[in-house]
Order: C-alpha cells, then structure tokens, then sequence
C-alpha cells in the first residue's frame, strides 16, 4: 500500500531527503517494517542515478535518541551553502572548490597533556560500529540556521581511549594546512591554519560529536572531511573542519575568529539570543532555504535543559 502510494509521486520528486523526513514521520507513526522497505528501495533508486549523493552508504549506522525530531534541510542546502574559508568567503565557494583538497591518506595528530601521544588515521579512532546518526539543530552566528543529520561519534569516547592527563583542562583543534589545495588559504582571510577548542567539560559532553558523515554518507569535503567536530548549542565556527590535530592543554587555546576579532567573538560562543553580535541582534535567525529571519534563536540553540549547567555562575555576556 505504502509502494503504491509511492508510485504515485514523480521520480523528480523524491529527493533523498524527501524520502529521508518522510521516513521518519512514518516511523514516529509506528509503520516500521513497510516503511523500512520503501526506504530502502527509493535509496536505491535514487543512488543509482548517481546525480545526488555520490558517496556510499556508511554500514551499521545506529539512530541516536539524541536527535531533533525537527524536519532535516536538504542534502542540496546543506552541501551547497557553506563556511569553509579555506576554500574562499563566499558560501558557494566550498561547493565548487573543495574537491580540490585531498583526504586520503588522512592523518590526525594527537599530542600534548594525553597519554596516547601519536598520529592517526580516522580509522584509528572511529571505529564503523559506534557510528550514530545524531539529528543537530545548527546556528550560524551570521544568523542563518539548519537542522543537520549527521553521522559521528561523540568525542567523549574518543578523548576516554586517548587518555588525558590530570593537566588537560581544554582540548585544541586543528584543520589541515595546504594552501595548494585550499585557494583561500593562499590569502588571509584569516590566520591559517584555522584553530578551535572547547573546555574539558564541552568536549566531554555527550551531545559533543566528531562526525564523520551527513545523510548516511562519507562527509562531503565542503563539510569538512573526513572528520569535523559538532557543537550543537555553540555558533557554528567553533564547529571547526577537516581536523589534522587534537591538542590537549592546560591553558585555554587560542581560536581563529577570537583572533580575527575578540571584540565580536569570545572562546565560548554560546548560542544566546540576550547577547547581541556587537553589529547585529542574535535574537531571531533565518532558516536555510527560507528567506525570512523569522524564527526565535533559543538560549544555547535549544539545548539549554543539557547544558546550561556547564555554565552556571558565569556571566555569558563577559565570557560569549
Ligand atoms: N576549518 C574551518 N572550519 C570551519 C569554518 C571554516 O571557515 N574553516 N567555518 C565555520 C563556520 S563559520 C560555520 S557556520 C560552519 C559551517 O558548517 P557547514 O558548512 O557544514 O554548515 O563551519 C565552521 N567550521
Ligand atoms: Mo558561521
């Protein structure tokens, strides 16, 4: 009955993400059997053209009850409308010129106040069967926002196997450094390589993910292959890219936009519709694919009830 149905919507339709939200009502709805097949077979079908998602399937995804049930925006939005300065300021940029950084081999230092000093590869520290599907609502200081169906693992099971010491008070970040793959970086748009980092307790927590895919499949490389962090309830620069080193510290690790700005962007970077960008309010934020900034910004992008407590006492306006 769902088949028939199916059949009746137009092949130029059914886009992967069409199929994808559908899927999930119906399974909010309990048809899970039937459903799981219809899925599969449209999948299929739609990965046979090879136009859309040219990546393979990642096996063994498990669904995180973690994730938004909020509907996902499309994989067209989310792999053509993007920050990747590295590739140029423009939000088309990364869609047309990251297919020039190359990411395999990938190698990813690990040193600093950790007992498990060394490189490796994604392999190395992301096994394919802790693999979940997380479902982020995303908040770009530049007030545009998404919801994001992200493959990864959270970074807490990480760091556990890689040791800290008792001296690791906050974890750094790396992207890759190579201005002849990445154009942008041949100007200075800002300081390369680019840096993030979160305090021990953010990069512990267990909504914070390393992922390693975006709708089931391998991340595209204007997403950030093949590793990036995800920090859902943080604007989305501290979400940094394509990571060539885990550095943990004792002292609070220097940031790109902090660097480029620290007037207009602090270490934390809390989602905080009170705290307004010194030039523009972050009460209210558009929508990817839409064209209004109609939809209220909540406190910590709606992750307050986890996360809240990690600040408790401090002042957000000080320490944004
Ligand atoms: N290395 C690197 N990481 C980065 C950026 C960048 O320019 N370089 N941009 C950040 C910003 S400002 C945002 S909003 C998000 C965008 O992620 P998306 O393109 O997957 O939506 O990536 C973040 N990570
Ligand atoms: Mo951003």
């Amino acid at each position: 009955m769902l088949i028939k149905k199916a059949g009746d919507i137009p092949a130029s339709e059914i886009t992967p993400e069409s199929v994808y939200n559908n899927r999930r009502h119906f399974l909010r709805a309990g048809a899970v059997g039937a459903v799981g097949a219809l899925a599969g077979g449209l999948w299929a079908r739609e990965s046979l053209g090879g136009t859309v998602m040219p990546q393979d399937e990642l096996p063994g995804v498990v669904k995180s009850p973690l994730s938004t049930d909020e509907d996902t925006n499309s994989w067209e939005q989310l792999t053509g409308y993007n920050n990747f300065y590295e590739f140029g300021t423009g939000k088309d940029d990364p869609a047309r010129y990251a297919h020039e950084m190359n990411t395999d081999p990938w190698s990813i230092k690990v040193d600093g106040n950790v007992g498990k000093k060394g490189d490796y590869s994604v392999d190395d520290l992301i096994k394919p069967s802790q693999l979940e599907e997380r479902i982020y609502r995303f908040r770009c200081v530049e007030a545009w926002s998404a919801v994001i169906p992200w493959v990864g693992v959270p970074l807490k099971d990480v760091l556990a196997r890689l040791q800290p010491d008792s001296d690791a008070n906050y974890v750094a970040f790396e992207t890759l450094h190579r201005p002849d793959e990445m154009r942008g970086q041949r100007g200075r748009a800002l300081r390369w390589p680019y840096v993030e980092g979160l305090r021990m307790d953010e990069a512990m927590h267990p909504l914070t993910l390393l992922a390693v895919g975006l709708y089931g499949r391998a991340l595209p490389n204007q997403n950030g292959a093949p590793i990036r962090l995800v920090v859902p309830w943080k604007y989305g620069y501290k979400s940094i890219k394509s990571i060539v080193r885990i550095k943990l510290t004792k002292d609070e690790p220097p940031t790109s936009w902090n660097i480029a700005n620290a007037r207009e962007y602090g270490f934390y970077s809390n989602v905080n519709p009170e705290v307004s960008h010194p030039r523009w309010s972050q009460e209210y934020e558009r929508p990817l694919g839409g064209f209004l900034k109609n939809k209220k910004t909540l406190m910590f992008n709606g992750y307050a009830d986890q996360v809240a407590s990690m600040y408790a006492g401090m002042d957000l306006a000080r320490f944004h």
